[in-house]
């Protein structure tokens, strides 16, 4: 038997935690043969602790094997310590009439907080996986404060739009979902995100000489993707939150499996045209459990550049946001 991993999870009383945690402790992130340690990391909120008490019950209640410990907590230097994976699904949300500006300044300072912890007491390995939004600009701040651990450990996850936009290509050239590969999410969490469709293929065929309408291709197909997230909170009344912990599950997945090809945000380095420094999604190629590179060449045409632009210019006024904040 292999020795636990430990796993620290924030937000884990929120919604998204109650469908990932379950998938953790059974396996499903991790192989079937790594224990996990859960190290659950709540808001200092007396309801929040008092629900994490009751998802702990809910894990001890499912006899998982391979759960050898669970920690609750609501203090980040306790929940963080020796985790060799780090998951920060916890932030504030947005509230009503709330600015965005607002919004980033108050979950920067959350994440400016944990980035630091983190920082100094994770394990050697530690790897980040950043989920609570605005996710890239929010692993950009707990990035900046890293000393020991380098930049490229800080990823956020934009494999939940990646899977929205394999999904609807496949549904649109009516195949299986298997059929549709490469299809790479760039930039940001956010509508203006963009579901490269020209570099995907269908059953081994460009993607675009399967579905040739373009004009679906460049509209509905990617505001589908990038709106996906508001039809779930229009249809459900609450945002996507099982869909989120598989994509969680599937982001980590990919990125201890060597070999696997998927898309990530991380830094940029100046690669597809983003700006240096911000955190954007791109497609990488697992290297070595943990590791991964950006896979380049990928050649975009003008509408491809069009939209990495606007959604480059986003992720920039986003850091510029918080600029004073982590300089
Ligand atoms: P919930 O509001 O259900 O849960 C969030 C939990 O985080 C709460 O229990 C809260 O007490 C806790 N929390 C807040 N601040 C904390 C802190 N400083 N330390 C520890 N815990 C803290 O939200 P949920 O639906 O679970 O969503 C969590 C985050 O994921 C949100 O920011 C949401 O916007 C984001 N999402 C990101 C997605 C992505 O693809 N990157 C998709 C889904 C989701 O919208």
């Amino acid at each position: 038997m292999k020795s636990p991993i430990r796993v620290a999870v924030t937000g884990a009383a929120g919604q998204i935690g109650y469908s990932l945690l379950f998938r953790i402790a059974s396996g499903a992130m991790f192989g079937p043969d790594q224990p996990v340690i859960l190290q659950l990391i709540e808001a200092p909120i007396e309801k929040a602790l008092k629900a994490l008490e009751g998802v702990a019950m809910e894990l001890d209640d499912c006899a998982f094997p391979l759960l050898k410990g669970i920690v609750q907590t609501s203090d980040p230097a306790v929940g963080f310590k020796d985790a060799n994976w780090c998951l920060l699904v916890g932030a504030k949300p947005r509230g009503p009439g709330m600015e965005r500006a607002d919004l980033l300044k108050d979950n920067g300072a959350i994440f400016i907080g944990q980035g630091k912890i983190i920082d100094a007491v994770a394990a050697d390995d530690a790897r980040i996986a950043v989920v609570g939004n605005p996710a890239n600009t929010n692993c950009m701040i707990a990035a900046s404060q890293a000393k020991r651990l380098p930049a490229e450990r800080f990823t956020a996850m934009v494999r939940l739009d990646q899977n929205r936009a394999q999904t609807q290509l496949a549904k649109k050239a009516g195949v299986d979902l298997t059929a549709v590969k490469d299809i790479f999410i760039y930039g940001n969490h956010s509508p203006t995100m963009f579901p490269a469709f020209a570099h995907a293929t269908i059953n081994g065929a460009p993607a675009t000489s399967v579905i040739t309408d373009s004009a679906w291709l460049q509209g509905p197909f990617c505001e589908t993707v990038g709106k996906r997230g508001a039809a779930i909170i229009a249809a459900r009344g609450l945002s996507s939150a099982a869909s989120a912990a598989n994509a969680l599950v599937d982001h980590v997945r990919s990125l201890v499996t060597p070999g696997a090809i998927h898309s990530v945000a991380v830094k940029s380095e100046g690669r597809y045209g983003f700006d240096a420094n911000v955190w954007a999604g791109m497609p990488v190629r697992t290297t070595t459990p943990g590791s991964y590179e950006v896979i380049e060449g990928y050649a975009m045409d003008d509408f491809a550049k069009s939209k990495i632009a606007a959604t480059n210019k986003e992720l920039a006024e986003e850091r510029a946001f918080v600029a004073s904040m982590i300089s």
